[in-house]
């Protein structure tokens, strides 16, 4: 139940309205102080257009000691305010209006705001955040030019820092200090930062293409210097593969990164003044996995990409998020290939687009990549506005091709520099610059849910030819039905199914209309179909392949994506019948695709990733009802037959994939994963011989990659081991916070049937805080996909779930609202459990004092 004053109001896209007023400059003095810090706005204040309006600013828990207007002091019949509003009457054209408010950063648990993180001050303003350090105009359309200026305590706050360019500092009396900052590109409020604490710098240089010098400075607690190595190489490299790729250089003299252990997602781009969640930021081979090592280039990447696609362009209103973030998350998976290797960093993308989006696009909560309507914008920080977002910027680059792409690119720039903007108007830099016709290509920003294309292959052996006929069909989703078909890109070639020959070259071939059909000749033999070849549109695909032609795709197709899908497909073919079927055995050519596979001349990290088994969360989601026990039963018993079958293979691989010196090129990190892959296999046994070796894995292990797998294997398994080894993990790395956040996820997410008993005692963990959204994520989250055992047919994983829920909300609704997302797909899953989980969904819809954050997902979810 919401607090009854509080009536939760849909904000529309259709209503969208350009400001009454402008602010061009804005001065702010922060005198800080962790409980009650006095913030000054000076505020030159600007009617736009010819009206009478009052001036209304918003605030958002915030207390005025005083408003002043052109130096005077503002009698309380000039105005009304409220902790969030503050509506000035009068406003003349053009005036200063000057707001001394009171925070109390210490005190702000929503981490959104001025904060206290670690002993240090810090802030995040996206969305709206700003107008809990003071009332102002809080939407992105307002952009101002700011210069900042902040005391504190030189002992506990040496380190003073804002946007833009430091513009001097001195000392004060009575122990404290001052710095000023000035950032010369008007922005929104949004990027604003500041960050006050005792900080170390890892310092470098970058000079940019024109000759520039910037300063970078990485700022962590002293004892992490160590650790911000790879995030500076990974800036660095980011910053020249921007001027390199798309023209981009920096525009400021100082480039600031600091890393805190509070904080609500993974990292912020405020102008010169990124501030990021520590776990993108720190790491060593001892502390971190290949894995956190490519999240950190990504992440930091990022952050840095928005410096042009989000800040100098930024968005109108926040329906048109997807402008900087769909394009950012484009830039930063584009640098990651480049990085990297492109073929695996693309099955990985796909990976996490069919873990997240697809089930999104599928369920209550489905939405278009530009939103409609929101009660709270922070929920739609989404995988559809990410992932869908960028794959919708990765197909316009499909249809325009490298050249013409780059000059859309560039004509945005040159359009809409220091312009807050909307997806339109990207759009239709695109349409120009490729001079092709994008309108129904746009139904990707306007039409929620995941197209669903059906195709049939049909040959004629006598004439030689082959048609391939596509379907089209978009789902209904929440307030959309009765779809439009979509324009989308079908990367294809065929192979001759005996030989493996290619019989085409790739060809592109672009749906428009419900059906389409496409005919081949002159093919010397029946053909197989590489189809979607680079994953060319986010789209599901309903083929009818027989497991004999999609063994022949995995055996010859030459797009790394087509043959890593094809090994999945096989895998998912056989599963979802032994699911239905409720049989073990393992189909002969499943095995001898994975042997072949095995043997293969491939790289170790693509075999490493064909021969991974879908998750049983993608079982499920192929299903019309996820079948929670038949699924884990025969994907556990399917994985046991795979390592026992091929147990020779798995030990040889194991042995030959082992790396002397530890390194981090792709080839070794493909090394490593193919070897823990085979470890996995090897486990699946559970006999002893499997358990000594994963111990000794763990054990020898050099890096948090190899230690890390063997604990996940142990975690999962009834190894006698199990239990040392998780007390070791937890001994050596009890200090580090970040190592412990792994340590509490990996035993919320094993399969093992104690695991709700389990998570429960971590809960009473004195390491567990629902404080810390890294550790809430961490244990709550981690439950939260463990599909098996959040889904205990007891309804004890929903009801524990509900309970963290609802205490996370007291003190941090973002974070509460993203928790809850699991119980919303109760319609996929039989009566029993789906009953169980809307009565927690009621519980929380009716729970006393909720968040708007929890009350829009919890209640959109029912
Ligand atoms: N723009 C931020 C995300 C802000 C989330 C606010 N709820 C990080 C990013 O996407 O780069
Ligand atoms: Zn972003």
């Amino acid at each position: 139940m919401l607090d009854a004053a509080f009536t939760p109001q849909t904000i529309r896209l259709a209503d969208h309205r350009p400001p009454d007023f402008l602010i061009p400059d804005v001065a702010l003095d922060f005198q800080l102080d962790p409980a009650e810090t006095i913030v000054t706005a000076t505020l030159t204040v600007v009617r736009r257009g010819a009206h009478a309006h009052s001036l209304r600013l918003l605030g958002d828990e915030l207390d005025l000691i005083s408003v002043a207007m052109n130096g005077s002091v503002l009698p309380q019949s000039r105005y009304t305010v409220s902790p969030a509003v503050l509506v000035i009457e009068d406003v003349p054209d053009r005036c200063e209006i000057s707001l001394v408010t009171r925070i109390r950063p210490a005190a702000n648990s929503k981490l959104m705001g001025l904060y206290v993180s670690g002993g240090s001050f810090c802030t995040q303003c996206e969305a709206e955040g700003f107008r809990r350090i003071t009332y102002f105009l809080d939407r992105p359309d307002i952009l101002s030019s700011y210069t900042v200026r902040l005391s504190a305590d030189k002992a506990a706050y040496p380190v003073l820092l804002a946007n833009g360019n430091h513009s001097g500092a001195g000392d004060l009396p009575d122990g404290r200090h001052w710095a000023a900052w000035a950032d010369p590109h008007p922005k929104p409020c949004y990027l604003f930062a500041l960050v006050a604490g005792n900080l170390a710098a890892f310092s470098d240089q970058f000079v940019t293409l024109s000759g520039r010098t910037v300063a970078l400075n990485i700022w962590v607690s002293e004892a992490d210097l160590p650790r911000c190595a790879h995030a500076m190489a990974s800036l660095k490299a980011s910053m020249a593969w921007d001027e390199e790729k798309f023209g981009r250089e920096y525009d400021l003299d100082v480039f600031n990164i600091v890393a805190v252990h509070d904080f609500n997602f993974g990292a912020m781009e405020n102008k010169g003044l990124n501030i990021f969640n520590a776990r993108y930021i720190l790491a060593d081979a001892e502390t971190a996995t290949d894995a956190d090592f490519d999240g950190i280039e990504a992440v930091v990447a990022h952050e840095y990409f928005h410096n042009w696609t989000g800040n100098r362009i930024t968005c109108r209103d926040w329906f048109q998020l997807s402008l900087k973030e769909g394009l950012t998350v484009f830039r930063d998976q584009e640098f990651s290939a480049d990085m990297g290797s492109r073929a695996v960093k693309r099955i990985e993308d796909v990976r996490v687009l069919r873990a997240a989006q697809f089930p999104e696009d599928a369920s209550p909560l489905a939405h278009p990549v530009r939103p409609e309507s929101y009660i709270e914008i922070s929920n739609f920080y989404t995988a559809t506005v990410y992932n869908k977002g960028a794959e919708v910027i990765r197909m316009m680059a499909t249809l325009l091709g490298p050249e013409k792409f780059r000059h859309g690119m560039d004509l945005y720039f040159a359009r809409h520099d220091g312009q807050a903007v909307t997806c339109e108007d990207f759009v239709a830099c695109m349409e120009a610059a490729g001079a092709i016709d994008l309108g129904q290509f746009r139904l990707w920003y306007a039409q929620a849910g995941t197209p669903r294309v059906a195709v049939q292959l049909d040959h004629d052996d006598e004439a030689k030819s082959a048609t391939l006929t596509f379907t089209q069909h978009v789902p209904d989703t929440p307030g959309q039905s009765g779809k439009q078909p979509m324009y989308i890109p079908v990367r294809l070639a065929l192979f001759g199914h005996a030989s493996g020959a290619a019989l085409t070259g790739e060809q592109r071939i672009d749906l428009q209309a419900a059906k389409t059909v496409v005919t081949f000749r002159d093919l010397p033999e029946r053909p197989v179909a590489s189809l979607l070849r680079g994953f060319s549109a986010p789209v599901i695909l309903e083929r009818a392949d027989t497991a004999a032609d999609l063994a022949a795709l995995a055996a010859c197709d030459d797009d790394p994506f087509c043959r890593y899908e094809a090994m999945q497909n096989l895998a998912l073919s056989v599963l979802q019948d032994k699911v239905r079927t409720k049989s073990t055995d393992v189909d002969p050519l499943l095995l001898t695709a994975f042997a072949r596979t095995l043997d293969s001349a491939l790289d170790s990290a693509l075999i490493a990733e064909a021969l991974l088994l879908p998750s049983e969360a993608y079982i499920g989601d192929q299903m019309a009802m996820v079948d929670v026990d038949g699924i884990h039963a025969t994907r556990q018993a399917f994985r046991r037959t795979l390592g026992v079958q091929l147990r020779q293979k798995w030990w040889d691989v194991y042995h030959a994939s082992a790396s002397g010196v530890y390194e981090r090129t792709p080839q070794a990190k493909g090394r490593r994963k193919l070897r823990n892959l085979a470890l996995q296999y090897v486990m699946a046994d559970d006999n002893h011989e499997a358990t000594a070796l994963c111990y000794l894995h763990y054990t020898d292990a050099t890096n948090m990659t190899d230690r890390l797998a063997a604990l996940v294997a142990l975690a999962n398994s009834n190894a006698v081991e199990r239990v040392d080894a998780l007390a070791d993990f937890y001994h050596r790395y009890q200090s580090d916070p970040l190592v412990i956040d792994k340590w509490f996820s990996l035993q919320a997410q094993s399969v093992r049937t104690d695991t709700v008993s389990r998570v429960m005692d971590l809960s009473r963990h004195p390491d567990f805080t629902i404080a810390n959204p890294n550790r809430v994520r961490a244990l709550v989250g981690g439950f939260g996909v463990n599909q098996v055992r959040f889904h205990d047919a007891s309804g004890a994983g929903y009801d524990f779930l509900a309970e963290q829920v609802l205490s996370v909300d007291k003190l941090n609704p973002q974070t509460a609202a993203r928790l809850v997302t699991p119980l919303g797909r109760w319609r996929r899953f039989d009566a029993g459990r789906a009953q169980l989980m809307r009565r927690q969904l009621e519980r929380i819809v009716g729970s006393n004092g909720l968040s708007k954050d929890l009350y829009e997902l919890a209640s959109k979810s029912l």
